[in-house]
């Protein structure tokens, strides 16, 4: 187990050697010529600044996509771009640019920032407006992008397997806020990751208010558990669980019916995971990382299982050479 302490990345003689860059800048921003996509420009990261009176930092109220670049390709760029949509569909907040401006203007924020392998991070938030929740007192949402890298684990968890624990914190009930609006409020995954981060960890897996396995704060779970005849089936919870519906996910499922492998979408217990053969979480910023431990249950021999990795091979192969921005 990887113990890790909650000190944030920066320490204090990190600052102090920034001490010149400009206070919102973050230590791969600071380069002079790195360029954010703001409401139609591009402009240095010091210069990158929304309003203080934006309801997207106020109330949380805006949506946002992460996106990654793989060997110069935008990877499902498409299919980020349409999810985006609905969940901006979902708030009632119209976004200022067409599907396809929109897809120019990342291109173009990718290709300023000379990004061949990295993570882009599309925001579109409410907009400047008075004070109270009325969203529809802001003039225009307004729209950034950043191109950039994202590292969310460690490389060794990659190669062997990740702990994560339980939370106490069950996943929003989508009655209240839906998982599937990828919405700038992640406040409910917040507190899940503070409880793994206690606990020395770095992923939670939460469950829905009915008590099945939803997802962890930011990535798709799957296992892997043998059918009546042993035959193994790769499974994740079904989308009335109430998870993001993954784009990793649904790249991993499409994957493993390619290779013949059986997946089922059931509502999954905690008693499945502990007792899974296998288990992997999928994301955008996470890629596909093996778990080998939940709650203290080492998951079948506590190494990253053959299924797991025959997927990451599927997915890495996919992605390096002609990864389908579609
Ligand atoms: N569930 C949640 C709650 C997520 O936020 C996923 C699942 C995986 O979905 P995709 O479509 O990426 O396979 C996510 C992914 C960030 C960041 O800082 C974004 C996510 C996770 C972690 C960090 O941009 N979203």
């Amino acid at each position: 187990m990887t113990t890790l302490s909650n000190k944030p990345a920066t320490t204090a003689s990190d600052a102090s050697s920034t001490a010149a860059a400009s206070p919102v800048e973050t230590p791969s921003a600071q380069h002079a010529d790195k360029r954010i996509y703001l409401d139609g420009k591009l402009v240095p990261p010091g210069e990158a600044m929304v309003s203080v009176f934006d309801h997207g930092l106020l109330y949380g109220d805006g949506v946002f996509e992460g996106i990654r670049v793989y060997n110069n390709r935008i990877f499902k760029l498409g299919t980020h771009l349409r999810r985006l949509y609905e969940s901006a569909q979902a708030i009632r907040l119209d976004i200022p640019l067409s599907i396809e401006e929109l897809a120019t203007a990342t291109r173009q924020t990718v290709q300023a920032n000379k990004l061949t392998d990295g993570y882009i991070r599309l925001c579109v938030t409410r907009g400047v407006g008075a004070l109270g929740l009325h969203p529809f007192t802001c003039a225009k949402p307004s729209v950034f992008i950043i191109a950039d890298k994202i590292t969310l684990y460690p490389e060794e968890l990659y190669k062997n397997g990740m702990t994560v624990i339980t939370s106490s914190v069950m996943r929003n009930h989508p009655g209240a806020l839906s998982p599937r609006i990828k919405s700038m409020n992640y406040l409910n995954n917040i507190l899940a990751k503070i409880e793994a981060i206690d606990a020395g960890l770095l992923e939670a897996v939460m469950l829905n208010p009915q008590g099945y396995v939803a997802e962890c704060t930011g990535d798709n779970i799957f296992i892997v558990r043998p059918d009546p005849t042993g035959k193994p089936v790769l499974m994740t919870p079904p989308l009335h669980a109430g998870a993001l519906e993954g784009i990793t996910m649904n790249t991993v499922i499409a994957l493993a019916q390619k290779a013949g492998i059986p997946v089922t979408r059931p509502d999954l217990t905690k008693h499945d995971l502990y007792t899974a053969d296998e288990m992997f979480l999928t994301g955008t910023a996470a890629e596909i990382i093996p778990v080998t431990k939940v709650d203290g249950r080492a998951i079948g021999n506590g190494q990253p299982g053959l299924m797991t990795k025959r997927l990451l091979e599927a997915f890495q192969g996919l992605v390096k050479n002609n990864a389908p921005e579609d």
